[in-house]
């Protein structure tokens, strides 16, 4: 790493200890924008890197709620704006129990450089809260979210900061998040959450849109290569939002997906992954891939395990941070992966990353393979704004517009910093260059 990167990172570590996470992600976009700071040197002058790499602001909270039994409970929530150089902070909120400021710092400085990535006007931010959804009633999950906005309601709006889920928030958790909000402003500000209820503001193929866009960009992905999806055996890690949709999209264009996993194993159904019964044991009734697995005649459950062991031509992470270690991605190159595309966040380690490039696995990096999301909750803001609801088929056709306008920009940014094909090199360069453009034409600030 250059001199001058490695002072910033240096700073990075030293005022956020205890943060790994934060640390992988911004050392990941610092090693590559070496080639970046060579051709402009006025981002270094400007201490553009050094402002980048501090949110602009941290909120973190006390999130008491009472659980059915009559028991108080008290959990963190966090909200980390990142960066508004160019629009409102945008992105999600993580409920899961490793939730820690070093997750939510990791997120939204990520989600800075994806959300420009997409071409559409939104800044970055990310937040949460370490409580767990799984084991809880729906009444308590309510009142969760309930408290959880009590607090955030004061620090977002729809031109200043706008939530949206991650893992363990969905419909449900948005549906109640905005009831409180409106409840406690007593204004109908549709434009203050993004992945609502249909008949309320939500977008059309917003539900979709994380996983169908990662399949658009594969497809961009192995069209350079003058290939597409059909025949092709995927494995799909994860069985939320994203490795749903992924699943789906991928079937619709003749892939096979056949392994779906969550935190206690994975599955392997050698037929295929059968849609129509993931969909209704995860979301009809928030069921484990074991459900899955009990009642699908062909297909394996492997307590614990690596669903990385399975032998494909394309792995999809879905499900959450360094679930490909060094060692599974040697794994996967073994037995001939030849595309590795992360629907999660930061799934892949640095060790696995390295092990990819050096045996020319083609890697579509997160910030770019799985912007789909972030940029159709920017279409629902666009609608919201507007008070207009377009159909499924101009959503989606925008989104893959959005996909394919956003893989082009990564190679051409690849290209322009000397390193062809390299997208997590050219996503990085791109998204960092726009930002840092905005912010040097808005000052010290
Ligand atoms: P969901 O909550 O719908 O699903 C998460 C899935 O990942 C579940 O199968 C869950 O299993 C598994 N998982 C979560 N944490 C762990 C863990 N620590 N170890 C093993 N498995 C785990 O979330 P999403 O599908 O929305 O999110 C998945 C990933 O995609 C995340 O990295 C998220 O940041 C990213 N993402 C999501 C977007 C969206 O629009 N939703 C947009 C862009 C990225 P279990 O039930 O056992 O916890
Ligand atoms: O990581 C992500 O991009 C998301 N969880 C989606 C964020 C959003 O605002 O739609």
């Amino acid at each position: 790493m250059r001199r001058n990167l490695q002072v910033v990172y240096d700073t990075v570590v030293r005022r956020n200890q205890g943060e790994p996470e934060f640390h992988q992600a911004v050392h990941e976009v610092l090693e590559s924008l070496g080639p970046v700071f060579a051709q402009h040197p006025e981002y270094i002058e400007a201490a553009v890197l050094d402002r980048i790499v501090e949110p602009e602001r941290q909120i973190m909270f006390r999130v008491p709620w009472i659980d059915d039994a009559g028991k108080v409970r008290v959990n963190r929530g966090y909200r980390v704006e990142f960066n508004s150089a160019l629009g409102p902070y945008k992105g999600g909120l993580r409920f899961h129990p490793t939730v820690y400021s070093g997750i939510i710092k990791f997120l939204g400085f990520e989600q800075v450089f994806k959300n420009s990535l997409t071409g559409l006007a939104m800044g970055g931010g990310k937040g949460g809260s370490d409580f767990d959804p799984h084991d809880k009633s729906d009444n308590e999950v309510m009142r969760f979210c309930q408290s959880f906005m009590t607090e955030l309601s004061r620090h977002i709006g729809e031109y200043t900061d706008v939530p949206a889920g991650d893992i363990g928030v969905g419909g449900r958790e948005i549906g109640y998040l905005f009831g409180q909000y409106k409840r406690l402003t007593n204004r109908f500000e549709a434009g203050v959450l993004t992945g609502k209820g249909l008949t309320w503001g939500g977008s059309l193929a917003r539900t979709e849109a994380t996983g169908y866009g990662l399949i658009h960009f594969v497809t961009e992905m192995l069209r350079m290569e003058g290939q597409d999806l059909d025949g092709k055996v995927i494995s799909v890690s994860g069985s939320g939002n994203v490795a749903i949709y992924a699943i789906e999209m991928a079937q619709q264009l003749g892939g096979r997906p056949i392994t779906i996993s969550d935190s206690s194993g994975y599955v392997v159904d050698p037929n295929g992954i059968d849609l129509e019964l993931l969909k209704r044991v995860k979301l009809e009734e928030r069921g484990r891939v074991s459900d899955y697995a009990a009642l699908c005649s062909g297909a394996r459950f492997v307590a614990g395990g690596s669903v990385w062991d399975v032998p494909v031509e394309i792995a999809l992470p879905c499900a959450t941070q360094n679930e490909i270690r060094g060692d599974h991605a040697v794994t996967l190159v073994k037995h001939g992966a030849k595309l590795v595309a992360e629907g999660a966040n930061m799934p892949s380690t640095p060790e696995a990353i390295e092990t990819f490039r050096q045996a020319g696995v083609k890697f579509g990096p997160a910030k770019a393979a799985n912007a789909g999301g972030v940029a159709t909750s920017g279409l629902e803001m666009q609608q919201n704004a507007s008070r207009e609801h377009w159909s499924f088929e101009k959503t989606a056709t925008r989104l893959e517009t959005i996909m394919s306008n956003l893989h082009i920009r990564c190679l051409e940014a690849a290209d322009r910093y000397g390193c062809p094909g390299d997208y997590a090199l050219g996503a990085n360069a791109a998204g960092f260059v726009k930002v840092a453009d905005a912010m040097l034409d808005q000052g010290v600030v």
